[in-house]
């Protein structure tokens, strides 16, 4: 499986899936997931409000992962996450690998040969960078690929993205 670390906007992304840092709502948000609704249409608010209703009508629960269609977006379809929210004590890095590894393992279950992950939970939901970066490389690295050939790192910002690299050189370097 090859990791490939990208600056940009990921709603822009040629891959099968990316994954959406939502919140429990499904209903949609700022960030990320602002910009993955407005670019896929309003058909991926309505297939959200359906799982809601039908399947989560608690809320997704904080590590949890479910996908829809893409509708207008490049990608095949959205893998919904929720990341913890530093901001609301949710500081145990355990709940952020879940959402990592149960993104991962909905591409798997879609056959989905690419993902493209935001950085979950670096910024409404206040984690710094260099955790989201080590947590998410991490868990990806350590994923049996199952089908999966390119996992992409989506960084809206170049401090971002350059604090990844440095994960990741690190990481290898440790290999
Ligand atoms: N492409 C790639 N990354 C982006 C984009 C984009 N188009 N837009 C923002 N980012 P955030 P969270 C980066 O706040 O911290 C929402 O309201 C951003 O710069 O989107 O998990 C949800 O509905 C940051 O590095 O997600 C939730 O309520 C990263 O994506 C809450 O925010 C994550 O920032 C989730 O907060």
């Amino acid at each position: 499986m090859e990791i490939a670390l990208v600056t940009g906007d990921i709603t822009r992304r040629n891959v099968q899936a990316v994954v959406n840092a939502a919140n429990s709502s499904l209903l949609g948000g700022g960030g990320v997931d602002g910009a993955i609704h407005r670019a896929a249409g309003p058909e991926l608010l309505e297939a959200c409000r359906k799982l809601r209703e039908e399947t989560y009508p608690g809320g997704l629960p904080v590590g949890e992962a479910v996908a829809t269609e893409g509708f207008g977006l490049p990608a095949r379809w959205v893998i919904h996450t929720v990341g913890p929210n530093a901001r609301a004590g949710q500081t145990d890095p355990e709940l952020l690998r879940a959402a990592f590894a149960n993104s991962l393992q909905t591409a798997v279950s879609l056959g989905a040969s690419s993902v493209a992950f935001p950085a979950i939970s670096a910024g409404v939901y206040g984690w710094d960078a260099r955790d989201v970066a080590e947590i998410g490389l991490r868990t990806v690295r350590e994923h049996p690929g199952n089908g999966i050939e390119t996992v992409e790192f989506v960084l809206f910002s170049d401090p971002v993205a350059q604090v990844f690299r440095t994960v990741l050189a690190d990481l290898d370097s440790r290999d």
